[in-house]
């Protein structure tokens, strides 16, 4: 059963807007999604309302804010089944999660001749900072290759885990190719050999239910904005003991305990984690998205998804010349695809004339890109205010551009 998109969608003011004149068909929702009256309404409250610093305030405003604030982390704890609140720390987003744990976690356990494992799916900020990381410690940086139909080649990693890596990192859904990794099965194979496994959520949290107790990761990274909350929100999910071992990543107020003249003693966590004046809105918006997206079901909305990317991948397909990349069966609602020699960016300045949104470029995932042959993608990712009408207006934009190149429809 598909969701009621059209009455979702009046939930979304921009999506009232038109472009070029046209009904706004937003197709980029694994860059960023829009936000719903719920979350803008939410955070314009809690600065008429609640707005003081966090955490040190003795006067009721301040206490109030500080409230606000952990039971964002609270609801957000509980969306993804988090270890305990504690083990949840507030960042502007999955770059900074993944740069934490390299930092800390990284800098403290990989050492000279370590390995650290990648795939050759991962977006830039899954695979660059371990990149620095095996850099600055003389560590070796293994990619496990993918299959043809663009999954993690299971034989790959299983070599890969030979090296008895320090640490596996992967992505839960690929931004670039829809793929839906086996999480719970590749955590299971990493610890066996020791490792410890980092697991990219920006593409799963958003659009399908996530436990990560039961896919037992140790670090789980997410973005707020690609799931109907702000800019610059979003954090690292984490195993409490872990985090609590671990040396702090940025230094300043918040995060320590008692401050001598040479050296400090830290917070507690998460606030270890938190140096400086938190974002409470983006907590607080993040913490209203939750609560929406709560009440449609992460499960309708995955199913909502793959219902809108399987009518893509069949109108798309229908037309001479075009290639979609990715698995054929179960995928998530991003759909990657090349048409002809006609740059991605061409298609993609074409469909906007038709107030079409989609995403042209290398989808920071480079080496991805050149294990498909292609210096670039055009990309269409749904969401649960995307109806089949919006598929079909992508279909018939894009053919529309064929025209253009002198491709005739099949
Ligand atoms: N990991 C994956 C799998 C992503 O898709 C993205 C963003 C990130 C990490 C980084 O998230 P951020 O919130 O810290 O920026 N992906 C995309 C995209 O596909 N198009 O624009 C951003």
């Amino acid at each position: 059963m598909m969701l009621d998109a059209a009455r979702l969608r009046a939930d979304f003011p921009l999506l009232e807007r038109q472009e070029h004149g046209r009904r706004l068909v937003y197709l980029d929702n694994a860059a960023t999604t829009q936000k719903p009256e719920a979350v803008l309404s939410a955070i314009a409250d809690y600065y008429r309302t609640t707005n003081a610093n966090v955490h040190r305030g003795a006067y009721a405003l301040a206490i109030r804010a500080t409230e606000a604030y952990e039971a964002a982390r609270a609801k957000l704890a509980a969306f993804v089944n988090a270890w305990a609140p504690e083990g949840v720390v507030f960042t502007r987003g999955t770059t900074e999660s993944i740069n934490l744990v390299a930092g800390s976690y990284g800098r403290a356990h990989v050492g000279r001749g370590d390995t650290v494992v990648v795939t050759a799916m991962d977006h830039h900020s899954n695979l660059v900072p371990w990149q620095i990381l095996c850099q600055e410690r003389g560590a070796t940086l293994r990619m496990v290759e993918i299959t043809e139909d663009g999954r993690i080649d299971l034989s790959d990693f299983g070599t890969a885990l030979e090296r008895r890596p320090k640490l596996v990192a992967f992505p839960y859904v690929s931004n670039a190719l829809g793929t839906v990794n086996p999480v719970a099965q590749l955590a299971k194979l990493a610890h066996a050999v020791g490792a410890v496994v980092v697991v990219d959520g920006a593409q799963s949290t958003p659009h399908l239910r996530v436990d990560v107790q039961a896919l037992d990761c140790d670090f789980y990274a997410l973005s707020g904005h690609k799931m109907l909350g702000p800019m610059g929100s979003g954090a690292l999910v984490a195993k409490p003991e872990l985090l609590e071992a671990m040396p702090p990543y940025h230094g300043g107020g918040e995060m320590i305990s008692r401050v001598f003249d040479d050296h400090s003693t830290y917070n507690k966590i998460p606030h270890k984690f938190e140096a400086g004046t938190p974002n409470v809105e983006a907590a607080v918006g993040l913490a209203a998205a939750i609560g929406y997206l709560e009440k449609i079901g992460l499960e309708r909305i995955a199913e909502h998804e793959q219902a809108l990317a399987q009518a893509a991948i069949e109108q798309l397909t229908q037309i001479d010349g075009v290639t979609v990349y990715g698995p054929r069966g179960h995928r998530a609602g991003v759909v990657s695809f090349t048409y002809g020699d006609i740059h991605p960016h061409d298609i993609a300045t074409i469909l906007d004339q038709d107030g079409v949104c989609i995403r042209a470029g290398h989808h920071c995932t480079q080496p991805l890109m050149r294990r498909l042959n292609v210096p670039a993608t055009a990309r269409a990712s749904f969401y649960l205010y995307n109806e089949l009408g919006d598929v079909a207006a992508l279909a018939g934009s894009l053919v529309k551009a064929g025209a253009l190149f002198g491709y005739v429809p099949a």
